[in-house]
């Protein structure tokens, strides 16, 4: 089995903290069953970079990291990572802000790790690029004379081409990608834009998962990454996800929850779930005192403007939508901003009567297949979803919604509350065998298995020397 190097742009030591992103988890798995190792950012700066690599094994993952400079972070991770891929890969032209100086300091921290990486790498290993900080690496990594098997996976929607093409340089951009033997998307949708982009604005030919560029082909699939349902299953059950049950429990006082668990941004459909909400409470008065959302959001990417932005626009949100309904002994909206270890969030998932996952757009989503695997399987609890998060193209048994039709979300949530037994069971088993199924084992198999299976390439034959 060869061995596997993931490069990604932060590297999550495994330490079971809170907030650890589904990314990270889902990685950290693969590397142990690999003996593989993980490259990347380590999270810290450095005043003059040196190009230093910092060598650790947690809990059998084997790390290589690097300090960037301030003006590295300022110009590649929140710039143009978060403050241009970002938004326009998530629809959000209005909000995207281009650069010139992101742009280079993109191009340049991508130097730095392919920098990096190029002495860890050896002929055989299998190299594995992760999402949008990186795309331009494979290309650097082959410049630099890497001739291995490299796949790249997307974990972010590939938008529309009329979208895609108010980047600048946006050819050269996705020109890259060509250095790669397979690239991988969650969703056909996602996998659909691509291939429409290539063919629209590269001249590029599609057969079935092969696209071909200007004599080189590489394959582009869609290939849904999944959770650990497993470990999720045992987190629900175990003493601290119970001691968490017991306790948000007791303090509904029988009131049914929902909950949202979402990092604090804009993709995720925040200010429109809590006016979804809002609309409930005004059409459903019956159910005044009788319910309560729980939305956790720890705060995330704090130096971007536009997350400080929704920020400001949710407490305000909560507070008034709060300061209408609330009673001195009821409160609508409990808006949490900080995060909670995994199996007492296992806890608070399996509490809640409704999972509400309403984002605007999401490359997969990973919390609705978590709130799945942490129900009860006698009593299980109804999973409202946008039909714009990646997850509903395998989880068609939610209750799928328009998460910008706050009449929607409140018919959904009339609708879960009402939900007999056996409907929500029946649903409730069609999503937990998807999540069960298409796990993150499958979806690192299904990836790396492809990738291992494209030749490697061969070294360029030396010309013979000319004879007489
Ligand atoms: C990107 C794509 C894609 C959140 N709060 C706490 C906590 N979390 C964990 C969740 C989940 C993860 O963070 C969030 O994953 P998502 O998939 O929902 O979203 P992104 O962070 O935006 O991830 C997304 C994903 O990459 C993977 O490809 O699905 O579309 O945007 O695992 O549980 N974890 C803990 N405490 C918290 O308070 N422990």
């Amino acid at each position: 089995m060869s061995r596997l190097i993931v490069i990604s742009n932060r590297v999550s030591r495994p330490n079971g903290a809170a907030n650890q992103g589904g990314l990270a988890v889902a990685l950290a798995q693969a590397l142990r069953e690999s003996r593989g190792i993980w490259v990347g950012w380590s999270g810290g700066t450095t005043d003059n970079f040196t190009g230093h690599i910092g060598f650790a094994d947690d809990d059998g993952v084997k790390t290589a990291t690097i300090d960037l400079e301030e003006q590295d972070v300022d110009e590649y991770y929140n710039g143009y990572a978060n403050k241009t891929l970002w938004p326009l890969f998530h629809y959000r032209i209005d909000l995207a802000e281009y650069a010139r100086d992101f742009e280079g300091g993109y191009n340049r921290v991508n130097q730095r790790f392919a920098d990096t990486a190029s002495p860890l790498i050896e002929p055989e290993d299998i190299i594995w690029v992760q999402d949008y900080h990186m795309i331009p690496l494979g290309q650097m990594l082959r410049d630099r004379g890497h001739q291995n098997r490299m796949g790249f996976f997307l974990h972010i929607p590939w938008p529309p081409t009329r979208l895609l093409v108010s980047l600048p340089h946006h050819t050269k951009l996705v020109s890259t990608l060509f250095a790669y033997d397979v690239i991988g998307f969650h969703t056909e949708e996602w996998l659909e834009s691509f291939r429409h982009y290539v063919e629209r604005e590269m001249g590029g030919t599609v057969d079935g998962d092969f696209v071909t560029v200007g004599g080189r082909t590489i394959q582009a699939v869609a290939c849904p990454i999944g959770i650990n349902a497993e470990e999720f299953k045992q987190a629900a059950a175990s003493d601290a996800a119970v001691e968490m049950h017991r306790q948000v429990r007791a303090s509904l006082q029988d009131r049914s929850l929902i909950v949202g668990v979402d990092r604090l941004d804009y993709s995720k459909g925040l200010e429109e779930r809590f006016n979804g909400y809002a609309r409930f409470l005004k059409d459903h008065a019956e159910h005044h005192r009788r319910v309560v959302l729980a939305q956790i959001a720890p705060p995330s990417r704090g130096e971007v403007e536009s997350y400080q932005q929704i920020r400001a626009t949710l407490d305000s949100l909560a507070g008034r939508i709060n300061g209408e309904y609330s009673d001195v002994d009821w409160t609508p909206i409990r808006y949490v901003n900080q995060g909670y270890p995994r199996d007492k969030l296992a806890g608070i998932y399996r509490s809640a009567r409704i999972g509400l996952v309403t984002p605007l757009r999401d490359g997969m989503n990973l919390v609705a297949k978590e709130y799945v695997a942490a129900q009860n399987p006698d009593d299980p609890g109804v999973l409202i979803l946008s039909r714009f998060a990646g997850a509903a193209m395998q989880l068609k048994d939610a209750l799928l919604i328009n998460p910008y039709s706050p009449e929607e979300m409140s018919d959904a949530i009339d609708r879960a509350l009402a939900m007999p037994l056996d409907e929500r069971k029946r649903r409730w088993r069609a999503m937990m065998d998807s999540v069960e199924q298409q796990d993150i084992s499958w979806w690192r198999s299904a990836f790396t298995d492809r990738l291992a299976a494209t030749r490697q390439e061969e070294p360029e034959a030396e010309p013979e020397p000319a004879t007489e």
